[in-house]
């Protein structure tokens, strides 16, 4: 099987080029207006993304990024603006927190010099399998992850994996175990906490919502110890979820848009040159400022939020 896949018209993509690059501010709403008047499948992906057990999807087809730009140094406005295309197209808006990437809303992935052994998106070995930002609470997690790819010379694989694939094989004594409060999350290195970690304890890894399995699962290292059932249920999990996962090598102009909820995504190992942009999506609400900015204090701060997933 393999991940679904949307191609939109050349006019589209025309479309977006020219307005990728036009200079012109729209909000939120104007942009999903006028992507709706030209037809973009805005409805087809939030159908998939919410309303399907199979919660990824390609999109082939976009404008892209000019050749000769340098990860890092030079900015990537068709890539941006593809990524907020594509995000705002299901109804989400684009965010960032003021703790990662200095508040940027939109990530350069490549490998960093210094970093290539590291288990992060800036690494060259294998990044394992995970959950964006599992250490924080649902509310402020992203519901949405999309990736555009701007150069893979490398041919590298994105992993994804939903994970209604991996619990329809799960036996029941690891289900059980992954839905105890018995597990650890800490925060990913990319967040800048004035020197300080978060950690959360007595978390569960599975529950369901809305009928559908969701997951939080920090990339292998960064769960600290459990009980032995819960250490046996992690083993089990990760002695299977390579092989049911989903591998896609994005090209330039092309992307692909998951729910960081009901999937686990990661990558294989960079080779040579590779350079994608991430953008987080996620619904309207009051702790997102107009910058489109979550603060991860103020978030953690609140005691109206559900902490407990
Ligand atoms: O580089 C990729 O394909 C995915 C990296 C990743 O997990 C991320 O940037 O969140
Ligand atoms: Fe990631």
């Amino acid at each position: 099987m393999a991940l679904d896949t949307i191609s939109i018209s050349t006019a589209l993509r025309n479309y977006l080029a020219e307005k990728a690059l036009s200079g012109q501010a729209l909000t939120s709403g104007q942009l999903r207006a006028s992507l709706v008047e030209q037809g973009f499948p805005g409805a087809e992906l939030r159908e998939a993304l919410f309303n399907s057990t199979q919660p990824a999807v390609v999109v082939d087809n976009l404008p892209a990024e000019s050749f000769g730009r340098q990860p890092g140094k030079d900015a990537a406005p068709v890539a941006d603006f593809t990524l907020r295309t594509l995000i705002t197209s299901v109804g989400l808006e684009v965010f960032g927190y003021p703790q990662e990437k200095s508040g940027a809303l939109f990530h350069d992935v490549y490998p960093i010099e210094g970093a290539e052994t590291t288990n992060t998106n800036a690494g060259r070995v294998p990044f394992a399998l995970h959950t964006e930002n599992p250490v924080l609470p649902r509310a402020v997690r992203p519901e949405v992850l999309a990736l555009c790819g701007i150069n893979n010379e490398s041919g590298t694989e994105t992993m994804i994996l939903p994970i209604s694939r991996l619990t329809a094989r799960m036996p029941a004594d690891v289900r059980a175990a992954l839905e105890s409060p018995i597990f650890t999350f800490r925060q990913n290195e990319s967040f800048e906490m004035n020197g300080y970690a978060i950690q959360r304890k007595n978390m569960v890894i599975l529950r369901q919502r809305d009928g559908f399995d969701e997951f939080r699962w920090a990339a292998a290292v960064n769960h600290l110890q459990s009980t032995p059932d819960g250490d046996a249920a992690l083993n089990w999990v990760k002695s299977i979820y390579e092989d049911l996962c989903e591998r896609v090598v994005l090209q330039p102009g092309q992307a692909v848009i998951f729910n960081n909820h009901r999937c686990i995504h990661g990558r294989g190992s960079v080779q040579g040159r590779r350079w994608l942009k991430r953008a987080y999506g996620i619904s309207p609400s009051p702790l997102l400022s107009t910058s489109g900015l979550i603060d991860i204090w103020d978030a953690l701060a609140q005691p109206a939020l559900d902490h407990t997933f």
